[in-house]
């Protein structure tokens, strides 16, 4: 039996976030967010850099004092404004799900005002509504890369315990008013990635620090602040709205061993093991035993109560959700460096790479399925998937985009194989399904859509969409529930 079928309620989509997509930045009532710092820089070897370097309030003040500067994140591709035009077009491809997030500071400007701003809550349930008009499941993030920059001057962000609270707040406030509406959420985008850099997702500033305290041991305290609270927004959820699941999301490196060497393979084993390090405790609901010895290493000391034990013993996530857009290599030994998520890696000579030397490696993607189903046992939602490329628009406004259909067909191909493996996959949602801001370097010269939005690095163009070959190409994916490929 040909068993690489798709489930019949497979949600397939496309996923987004606000703070690369909303713009309004300032737009009734919101307040600043850390990506609200982020400036488009024109070294392209300095942009990954500048996403994961730490923030000072000095350069945080300036940013935000910067009349000349470029912060495409601040303007986004106008969806606050265009969301309406932009869920019809998803909508005529055919979307079961879309993935976007909510901006903190839209619904609590300060992070912990006393009461929700009206008039962001109005505008995420719109969104919600039209998608719904749809039958489009929303599938929402809670926080992606764009703290209430308030509440890292008030107390560092995560960093602070008291985030904690305020992030509950902000959970109650969203299941109480959407109660019913949204089944699907998650809590915070590639959450392991707090342990690499802290003002990213964490709003943390270096120099809020006490002499004594690195970064490290910071970075991981305030990964622990986030996965209680996480703990607590699933309690939260599975207390006002029953039906709805609660998931957690990592960013995913699949990294090959160089060599047979067995130090290499023990290396890539620990490399492994720390990816997982963050979902295990909300997937399982404790630390991993590998987790001592990683910690002592590191010189990480955590202040863990018995109530955030017994919290996150008790509220596991219900689904596990990830990015992955290519592997990578633990090296043997020194090499030809290539680029990459987040981390940048040695070259694999068995891989292609994209214009920005992100490897490709569809077959990665099911070897990371197997792991986490072998790991988990719980439903897997793959939110982020894509390729980043210079698209051209022709003088009739199309956009042949064949090189990002061939990268997207082999992935589903490889989801396929993997649900023939026995892995249990709900979704699927490729990254930036309608050109946005790039996370890391700010440039809407690097599109992921099946949409062409008419903007440039510059932040000059008409914001007109347009339909690219892929857009066609998706909605006979999605209407043949992956059969027509
Ligand atoms: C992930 C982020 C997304 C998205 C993606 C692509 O890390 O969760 O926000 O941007 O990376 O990265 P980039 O936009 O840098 O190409």
């Amino acid at each position: 039996m040909n068993n690489k079928k798709f489930p019949e309620d497979f949600l397939w989509g496309g996923a987004t976030a606000a703070n690369q997509i909303e713009g309004a930045t300032r737009e009734a009532g919101k307040g600043w967010t850390t990506s609200d710092t982020s400036k488009f820089i024109e070294e392209p070897e300095k942009r990954m850099q500048q996403m994961l370097a730490p923030m000072t309030i000095q350069r945080v003040q300036e940013a935000l004092e910067d009349a000349e500067g470029l912060y495409p994140k601040r303007n986004g591709i106008d969806f606050y404004h265009r969301y309406k035009e932009d869920i019809a077009l998803l909508a005529e491809m055919g979307f079961k799900t879309f993935r976007f997030s909510i901006s903190w500071a839209r619904i609590f400007p300060s992070g912990d005002d006393e009461a929700p701003n009206k008039a962001g809550l109005q505008f995420y349930e719109n969104v919600i509504d039209e998608l719904r008009k749809y039958h489009i499941e929303p599938l929402i993030t809670m926080s992606h890369y764009d703290f209430p920059l308030a509440l890292s001057f008030k107390q560092n962000g995560w960093a602070s315990r008291k985030t904690i609270d305020a992030f509950e707040k902000y959970a109650e406030v969203l299941f109480t008013r959407f109660k019913g509406k949204v089944k699907y959420w998650i809590t915070f985008n590639e959450m392991n990635v707090i342990g690499m850099t802290g003002y990213l997702s964490g709003g943390i500033l270096a120099d809020k620090l006490a002499e004594n305290q690195s970064n490290t041991q910071v970075n991981f305290q305030a990964a622990h602040h986030q996965m209680v609270a996480a703990a607590k927004a699933t309690a939260l959820l599975h207390k006002i709205d029953p039906e709805a699941k609660m998931g957690c999301m990592i960013v995913r490196f699949e990294n090959y061993p160089e060599t047979t060497n067995p130090t290499t393979i023990l290396t890539a084993l620990k490399s492994d093991q720390e990816n997982f390090l963050f979902s295990d405790v909300l997937m399982k609901g404790r630390y991993p035993s590998f987790s001592k010895r990683l910690f002592d290493e590191r010189g990480i000391s955590l202040s863990i109560t018995p109530e955030d034990e017994q919290l996150l013993a008790d509220n596991t996530a219900d689904f596990f959700s990830f990015s992955y857009y290519m592997s990578g290599i633990v090296a043997e030994n020194e090499g030809d460096e290539t680029a990459g998520n987040i981390l940048a890696s040695k070259a694999n000579p068995y891989l292609k790479k994209s214009e920005w030397g992100w490897q490709i490696d569809p077959v990665g993607l099911r070897i990371s399925l197997n792991k986490i189903y072998d790991r988990y046992q719980k439903p897997i939602f793959i939110v982020e998937n894509g390729l980043g490329a210079k698209d051209t628009l022709t003088v009739d406004n199309k956009v042949n985009d064949d090189y990002r259909i061939d990268y997207l067909r082999a992935h589903i191909e490889q989801i396929a194989e993997a649900l023939a493996d026995g892995v249990d996959i709900i979704g699927y949602t490729p990254w930036g399904c309608i050109d946005l801001v790039s996370a890391s370097g700010n440039e809407m010269s690097k599109r992921y859509g099946f949409i062409y939005v008419d903007l440039d690095d510059n932040g000059d163009g008409s914001l007109e969409r347009y339909k690219k070959a892929s857009f066609d190409w998706y909605q006979k994916v999605i209407s043949s529930n992956g059969e027509v490929l």
